[in-house]
């Protein structure tokens, strides 16, 4: 049987939103044993401000996704949200934490995977932001302070990011197109899968190499979980984006 693997990001899980919680847990019902692997691109949660900080939801979708990994290996990749999620949680659910921009291979082609944050390019405020808030010496500061003081300071993150991208135009919030370009010059490969823009499609590309010559590309862009799940999947060796109408 050839491998079925499957693809998912931005699920900004939170207590708020049982609903996005609920259809996750059922998703994972659905597909345990029936797929080969399951990697999860970046922003599984809202926010994320320690691995001590967790409380039942975490604990929850920790049981649930070390439930999952019984006979199915699960991949991680930190997002925009979520990049402060370390070995101690990750341990606990049995996932595997991989580099964004990870190169997947199968059989017959490669497939890079990332979050999609790295490709606007345009977008210089936040490749400021992420620049710093990524800095391993940041990060340990950051995750010195008391639980409330760096709920604070998320608090206050999450309200500036609101400010500013209500204000951005469109184009800057999304993947540049000589970034795009130039990752799939640079990893020698026609398939990228990501998240992060929250603008779910199938882009089927011509790329232009250096020498002028030609190839066919997708780039393979997952959608939040909002209204609707979304999930990219491979099956007999064919990428296609899904989604399915959120449970309550
Ligand atoms: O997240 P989203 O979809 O709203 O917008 C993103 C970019 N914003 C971010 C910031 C996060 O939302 C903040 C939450 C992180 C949670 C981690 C908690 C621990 C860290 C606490 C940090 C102090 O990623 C947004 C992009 C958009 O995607 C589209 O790509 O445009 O980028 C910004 O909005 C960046 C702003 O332009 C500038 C940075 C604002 C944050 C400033 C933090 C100041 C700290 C406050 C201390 C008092
Ligand atoms: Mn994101």
């Amino acid at each position: 049987m050839s491998p079925r693997i499957l693809f998912i990001s931005d699920l900004h899980l939170e207590k708020s939103r049982p609903d996005i919680t609920n259809s996750f847990l059922k998703f994972l019902k659905e597909n345990k044993n029936c797929c080969s692997a399951l990697y999860i691109l970046g922003d599984l949660f809202e926010v994320w401000i320690g691995d001590d900080a967790t409380s039942e939801l975490e604990i929850l979708i920790a049981e649930s996704l070390s439930n999952f990994s019984d006979n199915t290996p699960l991949y991680f990749l930190h997002g925009n949200r979520d990049f402060l999620i370390r070995e101690d949680y990750t341990d606990t659910c049995n996932i595997n934490i991989i580099k964004d921009h990870h190169t997947l291979q199968l059989e017959n082609e490669k497939i890079l995977l990332l979050h999609g944050d790295t490709l606007c390019t345009d977008d210089r405020d936040y490749q400021q932001f992420r620049t710093l808030v990524r800095d391993k010496v940041w990060q340990d500061e950051f995750l010195s302070k008391t639980i409330s003081e760096r709920t604070s300071y998320a608090t206050s993150a999450r309200e500036k990011s609101q400010a500013a991208t209500a204000v951005k135009k469109e184009y800057i919030m999304d993947a540049n197109d000589n970034a795009v370009r130039e990752l799939f010059i640079n990893h020698n490969l026609t398939k990228i899968i990501h998240g992060h823009t929250h603008r779910p499609a199938v882009h089927d590309l011509t790329i232009k190499r250096n020498d002028n010559s030609k190839i066919k590309a997708q780039r393979v862009v997952l959608g939040d979980w909002d209204k609707f799940g979304w999930y990219a999947e491979i099956k007999d060796g064919k990428l296609s984006l899904n989604s399915f109408k959120l449970s309550d």
